[in-house]
Parts: structure tokens; sequence; C-alpha cells
């Protein structure tokens, strides 16, 4: 039998609140499905940390997740005791990086049970494939002189092997789906060095795959067909910043950030991926315990599928989707339930179909 370690980080906010759930919904597929099992390892890595000790995590933090399978993070930010981009650059980002997650996979679809803003959505399936380890974040750049006079540069590195790397996974997954579509997002038009590399890089790539549509969507018009007619996009490849915007964007037309999973993932499974929602760690409703436990419960699903348990982690989607539908829902969705009634009754959903 498998047995996965899963390194299990919290972090801020509401991330304390949602990710038992994630972890609840983790260890029963497992017991439903018999053929595998996980071992948890929880870290108190946060903001919360870095107060006590002056860091987000150990110094030896990587080495010791290095002995992980994966890692199932919460949320990272308190902006009100720590710089956001302190905490994030020092966890979240940190991890992303050391450990080549340079896919950032972020699914937007039409959920059951969830109304969309759209007046008349169109049973959207959208799967972004987000660079995620260089690109707009980048720690190059630096600050000089004060007051009128001051500057302030800020890098943004495209190396051809991340930006090909990137390109070539997204062509890959659109490969193995129905509508075999990649779009690129860019703003070659705008930003004059980066952008027409990238576009010159998804151009190279997508020669070596005839069979699939391709197309470059300036991101601006890009943002507009997430709204207007998001139906016909299929796989999208973008850059770290792009595709993070994006991909709020494709929450708010599912219906609510709470509800968006994500997986950072390391391909060659040299290092552990990260699976975590795509909301953070919201502050304003922490401790009212009304957080939307689906996003977690979503990147749980992921894990699920990355390990090659795609059947229980199908039944876990439906069983989120069941419980949308009966309109167990949480504020942010317009219903009246809390984090615990959502949790729970995704949880008893998922054993009745483990039952059937
Ligand atoms: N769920 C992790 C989290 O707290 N994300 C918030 C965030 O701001 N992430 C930035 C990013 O994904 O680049």
């Amino acid at each position: 039998m498998n047995k996965y370690e899963i390194a299990v980080i919290p972090g801020d906010g509401i991330g304390k609140e949602v990710v038992p759930f994630g972890v609840k919904a983790l260890q029963l597929a497992a017991d439903i499905h018999g053929g595998f099992s996980f071992r948890f390892e929880e870290f108190p890595w946060s903001c919360e940390y870095y107060v006590k000790h002056g860091r987000m995590m150990p110094e030896n933090g990587i080495d010791i997740l290095k002995n992980f399978e994966a890692i199932f993070l919460g949320a990272v930010g308190l902006p009100q005791t720590v710089p956001d981009h302190v905490s994030l650059w020092g966890l979240l980002i940190a991890i992303r990086r050391e450990m080549k997650q340079y896919i950032n996979l972020r699914p937007v679809r039409q959920m059951r049970g969830v109304r969309s803003p759209l007046a008349a959505p169109n049973d959207f399936d959208i799967l972004v494939v987000r660079e995620n380890a260089e690109g707009e974040y980048s720690p190059i750049g630096g600050r000089m002189a004060a007051g009128n006079d001051e500057i302030v540069v800020q890098n943004a590195v495209f190396t051809r092997s991340g930006t090909e790397r990137a390109v070539r996974y997204a062509f890959e997954l659109a490969n193995k789906r129905e509508k075999k579509f990649v779009t690129s997002a860019t703003k070659s038009n705008g930003i004059i060095h980066s952008m027409p590399f990238w576009d010159e890089v998804f151009q190279g790539v997508g020669q070596e795959y005839p069979e699939i549509k391709q197309t470059s969507t300036h991101i601006d018009a890009l943002s507009a067909f997430f709204v207007t007619k998001p139906h016909t996009l299929d796989v999208v490849v973008a850059s770290n910043l792009f595709g993070d915007i994006l991909t709020d964007l494709g929450a708010a037309i599912m219906g609510s950030i709470g509800i968006a999973p994500s997986a950072n993932i390391n391909p060659e499974r040299k290092f552990p991926s990260m699976f975590e929602p795509v909301h953070g760690s919201a502050p304003d409703i922490f401790g009212k315990g009304i957080a939307n436990p689906v996003g977690q419960i979503w990147s749980a699903k992921m894990v699920l599928d990355f390990f090659g348990y795609e059947d229980i982690g199908q039944l876990l989607l439906d069983s989120i989707e069941d419980t949308m539908e009966a309109g167990i829902i949480t504020p942010d969705l317009g219903g009246t339930a809390n984090t615990a009634q959502v949790g729970e009754a995704i949880l008893q959903k998922l054993k009745e179909r483990g039952n059937e």
C-alpha cells in the first residue's frame, strides 16, 4: 500500500480554519479507497511564527519539507503584523522557488450549485497554467535616493528554459483535453522585451503541436473574454503575474474566490508539490467561522489527482458540488452555513458516494 507523507502548513488567518477540513477530506478519501494512506505532519510556520522567531519558517525549513511528498498549505499573510512581501517571500514564494514548483495549475469552471455573477454563463471549463518560478515575481531591483528624486527599479526575469517548460506543459495538458486549444496571455504591444520573447517561445513550442489550436491574446482582451465568453477558452498559459490576476478573475466568474483551488507542481517530482486555495488569509473574516472551505477541499482533490487517484478525486469534487447544490454554502456564495457545516456536509456526501 502506498503511504504519502504530507506536510501541512495552515499558515495565517482563515488558512487555520479551512485546512482541517482539507486534511479530513484527504483522510476520508484514503479510507474509502483503501489502497493508499497519508501521514500528516503540521508546521506552525506563519506570521505568528515570524513574530516569535524573526522568520516565516526555520532556516532549515526547506530541507525539512524535502522529506515530504506534498505540502498542503492554507494561506499566508497578516499585513497588520508582517508586511505582505516579507511573509510571502519568506514562505509561499520561497517554497515555490526552492522546490522548483514552476507550474501553478488553477482550474476555472462552472460549478454545480454556485451562481456565477455572469448574466449567461455557458458551462465554462478553463485550466490556467501559470508560470510559477520567474517572470514578474522577481527579487531583482532596488530603490535609491529619497523624496522626489527616488528611483525604483523592479526587473522581470524570463528565461528561455523557464518559459518553454511552462508553455510545453500547457500544450501537453491541452493534448489530453477535448477542446485541444491553448491561449497564451501576452502584452507584446506594450511590454517591449519580455512579451515579444514570450510570444516567440509560444510560437516555437506550438509548432511541435500542430494538432492543437493555438492563439496569443493580449491580457487586457483576454480578461474581457473571461467575462464575455469564458466557454470558448480551454487551456490558458500565462506569466506569473498575469496568471495570478487572471485566476482571481476566474474565481470571481466561478462565484467566489473562496472556492478556487490551485496546485504548485514540480513536474519532475524531484521535490514535493504544494496544494493551496487561491484565496489568502482574509483577516477581515478570520475568527468568524464563516470562511468557505471549498477552495481548500478542492485543493485536496488536486492532491489525489497528483498521486494518480483521479477516481476518488472525482468523487470528492462531486461531493463538493452536491453540497453546494443542496444550498449548504457560506455567506460569500450567498448562503448562511458556516465553515464547519459546509466542511462536514462535504465529508458526509463523500461517505455516501463512497458507499454507492
Ligand atoms: N493560499 C495561499 C495564499 O495565501 N495566497 C495569497 C496570495 O496572495 N498569493 C500570491 C500568489 O499566489 O502569488
